[in-house]
């Protein structure tokens, strides 16, 4: 049985979720936009893994009897100046998503909430792997600066994201 609180913070935690799905699709589409089709394709997948997130609390308040309840999406961002701006974006939203991540485990650490406590280690590890990801790519994107060639390669090896 998990609190009342702890049911509040993982429904809120959801939408977080939905969100970083939902902000990752924008990002998939302006990326088409530009024709960048391997950066586009990088975070469409992105976007189907934060789906993923989200039906892991999901599932986990089911088995738990929590009370699901499902909030509005904000609107996301439709555009950013450079594919850097966006994935600085994305690195940022990774950092805000283990904060809020964090906070959920000292709730639970709080509440001597073992369980979901335990269910969040899969997050906090998931954090480090999504926070490194994000800040690789714009570092090999600041490499690349300008150079339309580089930008063409990185956006190609992007693009065999799941082929590996
Ligand atoms: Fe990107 O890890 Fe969930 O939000």
């Amino acid at each position: 049985m998990i609190s009342e609180k702890m049911t509040k913070e993982l429904n809120s935690q959801i939408n977080k979720e939905m969100f970083s799905s939902y902000l990752y699709l924008s990002m998939s589409a302006w990326f088409e936009s530009i024709n960048h089709d391997g950066f586009a394709k990088w975070m469409q997948m992105q976007a189907q893994e934060e789906y993923g997130h989200a039906m892991k609390i999901y599932g986990y308040m089911n088995n738990q009897g929590a009370r699901i309840e499902l909030g509005a999406i904000e609107k996301p961002q439709a555009e950013w100046k450079s594919p850097l701006e966006a994935f600085e974006a994305a690195f940022a939203h990774e950092q805000f998503i283990t904060k809020s991540i964090n906070d959920l485990v000292n709730i639970a650490i709080d509440e001597k909430d073992h369980a979901t406590n335990i269910f969040l280690h899969w997050f906090v590890e998931e954090q480090v792997e999504e926070e490194a990801t994000a800040d690789d790519i714009v570092q090999k994107l600041k490499m690349v600066g300008e150079s339309k060639n580089g930008l063409f390669m990185l956006d190609r090896e992007l693009g065999r994201r799941g082929q590996q």
